[in-house]
């Protein structure tokens, strides 16, 4: 079932989301869920958070529209290591149309479960270690416009509340 997804300033983004005690059949649906949300939407990665679950689930698939689907699970994940430092634009399914520059780690090592509930540890680089750090953001309530400078951030801001007000009437 594709669910919707939540736009900034929607409170919800900000709640911190809870572990995952154990894999339910409930659980995994949730995960089934949110990778039909990502790949219509279409996106890079998808958390938990952004659909109003606040549990410890992310997915990323950064693979090219030209290669064969590439999905990851990540459950209660770990940010066990980062090195070195990048700049490059992002994107957030719930900021339609922004895109900004963020300074993030270039390199991750992450620690996790997968959809059966299985422990694994992943060195990351380029494009999936930045998913990685933008979506575990997520499920800690932080945002794209929370690495963002004062003036940015208004700009952005102002444009997504108009936007809010807009689809209310
Ligand atoms: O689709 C997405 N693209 C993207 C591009 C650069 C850095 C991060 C991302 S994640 C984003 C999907 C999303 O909002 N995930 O939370
Ligand atoms: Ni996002």
């Amino acid at each position: 079932m594709i669910r919707k997804i939540l736009h900034y300033p929607d409170p919800r983004l900000r709640q911190k989301a809870e572990p995952v005690l154990e894999m339910t059949p409930e659980m995994k649906k949730l995960v089934d869920d949110m990778a039909e949300t990502m790949y219509a939407a279409p996106g890079v990665g998808l958390a938990a958070t952004q659909i109003g679950e606040p549990h410890r689930i992310f997915l990323v698939d950064v693979a090219g529209e030209d290669e064969p689907s590439d999905l990851r699970v990540f459950i209660n994940p770990e940010i066990v290591e980062r090195r070195g430092e990048c700049v490059g634009p992002e994107g957030c399914l719930s900021f339609p149309g922004v895109t900004e520059d963020i300074k993030r780690a270039a390199e991750v090592r992450v620690r996790a479960q997968d959809r059966d509930g299985k422990s694994f540890e992943l060195e990351a680089e380029g494009l999936l270690a930045v998913a990685i750090q933008h979506e575990l953001d997520h499920l800690d309530g932080v945002l794209m416009v929370d690495h963002m400078g004062m003036l940015k951030r208004r700009i952005v801001q102002r444009k997504l509340q108009k936007r809010a007000i807009e689809a209310t009437r």
